[in-house]
């Protein structure tokens, strides 16, 4: 029996439809409810056009709909590129040295999400449930109620939310944050971003917070935390059957008995792979007698290559790279292995499953799920261990990783070595504690309790204060 409401999940990319399971993330986050909803899936198409010959894209499929609408090529490179790539993400990561502004930008930020609300506007049904994802779309809602939107729409931001003295450093940042007010919910990865989130509409905007209300600018808006899971039963089935399970006996097989640390991230400097590389490179300094008995594996897929300071980031990891292989490799041995592109996901549950340690130490991140998905691709009996940054919002769940400073090299590097040393009983301890709290904050509870939120936040635009 389907729902009465019809779930809408707005988000800059979108689908694939078919293959969910290969794409991870959101996709499987969202999937199922839009199934279970006869939902609709909105975004862009990934196409860019020549002006005036943007389209609107309808597949069905599932009991599901995905519309996607084309964008001209110039829209969308100060859109994305710009102004949420360039702008936005270094701010809502605390890098104002790399945030780039320019008005022109902004206005096409604007613009887009106009465009974006004025065809889904159309589209929409009285009793829908509107769940509008990213730094991408913040104004989408503020859009869709200029157009006459009267629907609950909610708001999750997948980033951490800075403190107000980076915000502020934003121009403009007072429509943006006005913004957030149309929106009947808002969602954040944590407590620590909910509070700053409120910490902000306090003093910068002289708003008040009650409970899960806070209200600003005239108007009243739900905020709370709903940290992201995984589908952890998934996961752990990949790297048990084919062909991850293959994967992971191949990798196995090639390891010969060592050691292998692994890393999965983006290729973005938020992850935190030149400290990392650093800690990795100080503890090889530390421990000789590791040498030839540890592999670091680095799965690093380029992302945002048209910007200038994802490809400047990314020379400097290859060469932090080539300095600890040039400085420690011998001729049967390379202590970094680096992998420059994406892997399927089962082959990466299969390399988790094989891989004693995970480094996941990003200097700052919204939730992050390679955390998640390593606990989850474990073998219980023999389970590796999870070294993790205090600044990952997994960090607030998973307590009985090694919590680390990743400011810290030495610290990480004592962690590694910890990590390679610790007794099988305290592994599996470690591992089951994690495993219990990724099954009870999984990814179908992030997205009902976000829902289910959603549908009973007081309605409607226009609420005053
Ligand atoms: C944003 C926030 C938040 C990675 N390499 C490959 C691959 N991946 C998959 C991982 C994981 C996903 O991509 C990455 O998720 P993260 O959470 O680690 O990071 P972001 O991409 O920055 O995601 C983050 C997240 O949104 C959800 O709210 O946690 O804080 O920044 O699922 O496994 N997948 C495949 N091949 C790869 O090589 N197939």
């Amino acid at each position: 029996m389907k729902p009465a409401r019809r779930l809408v999940a707005v988000s800059n990319r979108v689908g694939p439809l078919r293959g969910v399971a290969a794409a991870g993330g959101l996709a499987v986050g969202i999937v199922d409810a839009l199934r279970e909803s006869g939902g609709l899936w909105f975004g862009w198409s990934g196409r860019t056009v020549a002006a005036g010959r943007a389209r609107l894209h309808r597949e069905h499929a599932d009991g599901m709909t995905v519309a996607t609408l084309d964008l001209p090529q110039q829209d969308f490179e100060r859109y994305y590129n710009n102004f949420s790539n360039g702008c936005l993400w270094p701010l809502l990561h605390f890098r104002i040295d790399l945030t780039q502004y320019h008005h022109a930008d902004s206005d096409a930020y604007r613009h887009v999400n106009r465009r974006f609300a004025a065809t889904l506007v159309r589209l929409l049904r009285p009793t829908d449930l509107v769940w509008v994802h990213d730094f991408h779309l913040i104004p989408l809602a503020s859009e869709l109620r200029r157009l006459g939107a009267r629907q609950r729409i909610g708001f999750f931001l997948h980033t951490p939310f800075p403190p107000t003295e980076i915000l502020s450093t934003l121009p403009h940042h007072e429509p943006l944050v006005r913004a957030l007010f149309d929106y009947d919910l808002l969602g954040f990865q944590t407590d620590e971003d909910l509070n700053r989130f409120q910490d902000h509409v306090r003093r910068a905007a002289r708003g008040s917070v009650r409970g899960a209300t806070v209200g600003a600018f005239g108007r009243e808006v739900r905020a709370g935390a709903f940290p992201i899971g995984i589908d952890v039963e998934q996961v752990h089935r990949f790297a048990f059957t084919r062909p991850g399970e293959q994967d992971f006996a191949r990798m196995r097989a090639a390891l010969a008995g060592r050691d292998q640390i692994i890393g999965v991230d983006r290729l973005d400097y938020s992850k935190g792979l030149l400290r990392r590389m650093a800690a990795y490179e100080r503890y090889l300094e530390q421990h000789p007698e590791s040498h030839g008995h540890v592999i670091y594996l680095q799965v690093a897929p380029v992302s945002r290559g048209q910007l200038k300071s994802y490809r400047e980031f990314r020379h400097e990891v290859e060469a932090a790279k080539a300095q600890i292989n040039g400085r420690f490799s011998r001729f049967d041995w390379t202590p970094v292995h680096y992998l420059n592109r994406a892997l399927p996901r089962r082959t990466l549950a299969g390399l988790f499953r094989a891989s004693r340690i995970a480094l996941v130490t990003p200097v700052r991140d919204g939730m992050n799920l390679v955390a998640k998905e390593y606990v989850a691709a474990q073998d219980a009996e023999d389970p590796g261990v999870l070294v993790l940054s205090r600044f990952a919002g997994a960090a607030r769940q998973m307590t009985d990783a090694l919590i680390v400073n990743p400011f810290d090299g030495e610290e990480t590097a004592r962690a590694l070595h910890h990590a390679r040393q610790m007794p099988l009983a305290e592994r599996r301890r470690r591992h089951e504690r994690l495993m219990r709290g990724l099954v009870e904050y999984d990814v179908r509870r992030w997205r009902n309790e976000f829902i289910t939120a959603l549908a009973d936040a007081p309605t409607g635009s226009g609420r005053r204060r």
